[in-house]
């Protein structure tokens, strides 16, 4: 069997994964991705207890139980780069020994569900609702570099995209991944469901005109006017292409929560976006542990 060197995955000393700081024993095989570090301790202070909590960077991560379940929190910070270091590292510490750095013989499947904010793209999604993602679509490119990559995106719908935005040619090309139906069907009471775009940048890639002109003025109209097969785009935010391409391609199920804090279309802004994020949150976690 193939050994991983150790340039290409790199172990602390005491045993625990370059970025994230955890060891194989740490986590849990539910996982709950977010943004932002400070939100793993709000969702942390609705469970039953806490057996570890680390953190390195922006990676803040603990585990504990919520109603008898063991769940793993960790933050991924900003963006897709962010995301290919979380996965990647989360699905090492369950499928590599890291002892023998060889692929396991047995895989353990990880549920990855992320809980963020996101601007809606249609008028009629309110402020403080959620919205789950049932298609990724990435404009981060990060998904084209890995080989399989046209085996997991939608390709009829990458190319239809393409042709009704006339999108710029020197961007990464948009890739569209599902969401895991199951995670997604127990998941899905009580949120609005579309495509979610993942941007790379909060301001221009999301069609953000502060003091820089953008290539196309028109684009979020676009966006929104796009129509495939009952499908359309509700928002933005800038992670979940990411987490659902890296976890279909390494066997894992994935899904994206994210309440919407801005509506684009409307230009309007949640006056307390962290009270409907907890409401969110506690949905979240009684379907996760029921
Ligand atoms: C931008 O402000 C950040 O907020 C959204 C975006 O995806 C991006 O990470 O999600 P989080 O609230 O989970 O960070």
């Amino acid at each position: 069997m193939k050994q991983i060197q150790a340039s290409e995955l790199i172990v602390n000393p005491d045993g625990s994964i370059f970025h994230l700081h955890l060891k194989p024993e740490d986590i849990a095989d539910t996982i709950i991705l977010v943004g932002d570090q400070g939100r793993v301790d709000m969702i942390g202070g609705f469970f039953d207890e806490i057996e570890l909590t680390r953190q390195n960077r922006e990676f803040r991560s603990i585990t504990g139980t919520y109603k008898g379940k063991r769940i793993s929190v960790v933050s991924t910070g900003i963006g897709t780069d962010n995301i290919d270091i979380v996965i990647n590292e989360l699905d090492a510490l369950a499928n590599i020994d890291l002892e023998k750095r060889v692929v396991k013989d047995t895989h353990t499947q990880l549920s990855f569900v992320r809980i963020g904010t996101s601007g809606a793209l249609q008028k009629d999604i309110p402020v403080d609702t959620p919205v789950i993602s049932e298609i990724a679509c990435g404009f981060d490119g990060l998904l084209n570099f890995y080989a399989d990559r046209d085996k997991i995106s939608n390709l009829v719908m990458e190319n239809s995209f393409l042709e009704h935005m006339n999108y710029y040619k020197k961007l990464a090309v948009p890739y569209f991944v599902d969401a895991d139906p199951d995670l997604y069907s127990i998941l899905k009471p009580g949120c609005t469901n579309g495509i979610t775009i993942s941007a790379p940048g909060f301001y221009g890639p999301q069609g953000r005109v502060l003091r820089l002109d953008i290539k196309d003025p028109d684009v979020n109209d676009k966006i929104s006017d796009f129509k495939l097969n009952g499908h359309r785009f509700t928002n933005y935010e800038m992670e979940c292409s990411a987490i659902y391409g890296l976890s279909k391609l390494l066997g894992h199920r994935a899904v994206t929560i994210c309440n919407i804090i801005a509506n684009r279309m409307r230009g309007e802004y949640s006056k307390d976006y962290k009270e409907g994020l907890k409401k969110t949150i506690t949905n979240v976690l009684d379907r996760l542990s029921y």
